[in-house]
């Protein structure tokens, strides 16, 4: 089943969105099966972002994401690498919907709330990095029937 990584960044977390944000997964019908709160240093979050290192707002990137506890998540379900971004709106809030997490949190694209990974291969670049430990399993056949 696909899986994807989604980052409630730090401005979320001190804004007081967790709650909402992983409620609006949960809803959608996702299932979530990693979820750590954790404070990330700048070497993590350059190769994090490693993609973006030739980017003019890189270091402002890095900066803000190291700048405070942070909620790493995956969350699985049929699609949910496209479904998730749908859900997260546009990169920048200017251009996000109303009704995604952007579109309705956020006004600048560098306090942009959360990250979602883009693609399959680079949800399990970023699950790798961020859960090396691997995730947690569902033993039990009761959450059948949510997928
Ligand atoms: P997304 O997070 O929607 O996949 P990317 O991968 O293009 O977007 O950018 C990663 C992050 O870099 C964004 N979430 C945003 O925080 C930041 N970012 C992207 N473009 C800009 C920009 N022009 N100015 C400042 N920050 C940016």
């Amino acid at each position: 089943m696909e899986q994807t990584f989604i980052m409630i960044k730090p401005d979320g977390v001190q804004r007081g969105l967790v709650g909402e944000i992983i409620g609006r997964f949960e809803k959608k019908g996702f299932t979530l099966k990693g979820l750590k709160f954790m404070t990330v240093d700048r070497s993590f979050a350059e190769k994090h972002y490693a993609d973006l290192s030739e980017k003019p707002f890189f270091s402002g990137l890095v900066k803000y994401i190291i700048s405070g506890p942070v909620v790493a998540m995956v969350w699985e379900g049929k699609n949910v690498v496209v479904t998730g971004r749908k859900i997260i709106g546009a990169t920048n809030p200017a251009d996000s919907a109303p009704g995604t997490i952007r579109g309705d949190y956020a006004i600048a694209i560098g306090r942009n709330v959360i990250h979602g990974s883009d693609a399959v291969e680079s949800a399990r670049k970023e699950i790798g990095l961020w859960f090396p430990e691997g995730i947690a399993e569902w033993r039990s056949s009761l959450h059948h029937w949510i997928n």
